[in-house]
């Protein structure tokens, strides 16, 4: 039994010397950014691998969602989701746009569409939901309600890498969504993000955005940022598709080992998979219910910390309660009463490919005290 750390995640890489051969080609060619070589392949490959019309690389997930509000001239105020990475809102703030908070729903923690309706006012042009630790929010609601009200709808997918609804990827729905390919990620080129879309004209849009504007050699169309993935993370991201399944398939097998083993413990839940869905079990999350288990979250948490074991409290705090945002109205606990709960009872737990079945049976003897 290896004695080290265990932490809430570990990137997948491929076989050293397959990327080798790629730094070597890019060496020689001198071309190591600018919409180069890998960069093109990639973006066409992750295209069809996940199902999409159009994918344009980023340098990360931030970038790739400030970006995202800019190319669709998104304003004044966005109904999101409390419960989510701080870059959520960070992008919305970066862009001078007010968040609304909506709370969740309870089942898989994203933003619950019955909520979102009492929320709209005439400033509000869009809605910018999580598809939280890769669960697909409900985007036929969503979809609806953004329809009636003429809003555009981002998502935010940066823990949605492949995940599909009755055979369809995710990433279809609304006009835009955001992936992050960030080392914690179930697929990594150590940084780099994503905007997928649905049509040419939009990708034409997003890259000169993403290269300062740039629409020629000298025609600047729009204050755009420096956003592009280099050619040695594309090369990555080209040989982590190679990979990919495998990665999916052994967390998969992990997620059902915790389900199973952590089932039946008073108090402790784990997240069912949903019907029809192809889930890529990014993060392993499990609710601590204080009076049926006998121990708070943050004693279990500390408990497994004592025994090398770093899961993490992803979400907490909620991004409502930072300074920057907890003055707003919609921050006011009342608002989000699912949210605070759910936030005060969530630990993601360990789950990567390279996790030992005999550090997750010491995971789970830690959490069952057996
Ligand atoms: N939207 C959502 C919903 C997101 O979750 C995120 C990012 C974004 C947007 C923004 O996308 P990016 O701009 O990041 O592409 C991490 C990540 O930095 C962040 O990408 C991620 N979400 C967030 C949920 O988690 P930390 O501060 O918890 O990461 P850190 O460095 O503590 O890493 C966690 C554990 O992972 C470490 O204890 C060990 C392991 N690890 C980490 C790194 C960086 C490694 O083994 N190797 C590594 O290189 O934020």
């Amino acid at each position: 039994m290896k004695e080290e750390k265990i932490y809430v995640t570990r990137p997948s890489l491929p076989p050293l010397e397959e990327f080798i051969k790629y730094l070597e080609d890019i060496w020689e060619s001198r071309c190591l950014t600018n919409q180069g070589k890998y960069h093109q392949i990639f973006e066409k490959e992750l295209a069809d691998y996940l199902g999409v019309n159009y994918v344009s690389l980023f340098t990360n997930g931030t970038l790739a969602l400030i970006t995202a509000l800019q190319v669709l001239r998104i304003s004044g105020e966005v109904i999101t989701t409390p419960f989510s990475f701080v870059a959520t809102t960070h992008a919305l703030k970066w862009n001078s746009i007010k968040p609304v908070f909506v709370d969740i729903e309870s089942n898989y923690f994203n933003l619950n569409p019955e909520k979102i309706e009492a929320a709209i006012t005439p400033k509000t042009t869009a809605i910018l939901p999580v598809h939280v630790y890769g669960n697909p929010c409900d985007v036929e609601k969503i979809e609806e309600i953004a329809n009636i009200y003429g809003l555009k709808v981002v998502y935010d997918a940066c823990h949605a890498f492949g995940v599909k609804k009755e055979g369809k990827s995710i990433l279809n729905f609304g006009d835009l969504s955001v992936l992050s390919f960030h080392a914690t990620k179930a697929f990594t080129t150590m940084e780099g993000g994503a905007i997928v879309c649905h049509d040419d004209k939009t990708r034409r849009r997003i890259d000169f955005l993403k290269n300062f504007g740039f629409a020629g050699e000298t025609k600047v169309v729009a204050p755009g940022i420096n956003a592009k993935m280099n050619e040695a993370q594309a090369a990555l991201g080209l040989l982590q598709l190679k990979y990919i399944d495998k990665y999916i398939e052994q967390r998969r097998k992990i997620a059902n080992y915790y389900r199973k083993n952590l089932s039946g413990i008073k108090g402790i839940r784990y997240l069912q998979d949903l019907a029809g869905v192809k889930h890529n079990y990014s993060y392993s999350p499990i609710l601590v219910d204080e009076k049926k288990y006998g121990l708070t979250r943050d004693e279990l948490y500390e408990n497994l910390k004592k025994q090398g074991i770093y899961g993490r409290r992803y979400f907490y705090p909620l991004i409502s309660q930072f300074p920057t945002y907890r003055a707003f109205d919609s921050a006011d606990p009342k608002n989000l009463a699912v949210a605070e709960g759910i936030t005060k009872q969530v630990i993601c737990l360990p789950i990567y490919p390279d996790l030992a079945f005999e550090e997750v049976d010491k995971i789970i003897r830690i959490i069952t005290r057996k």
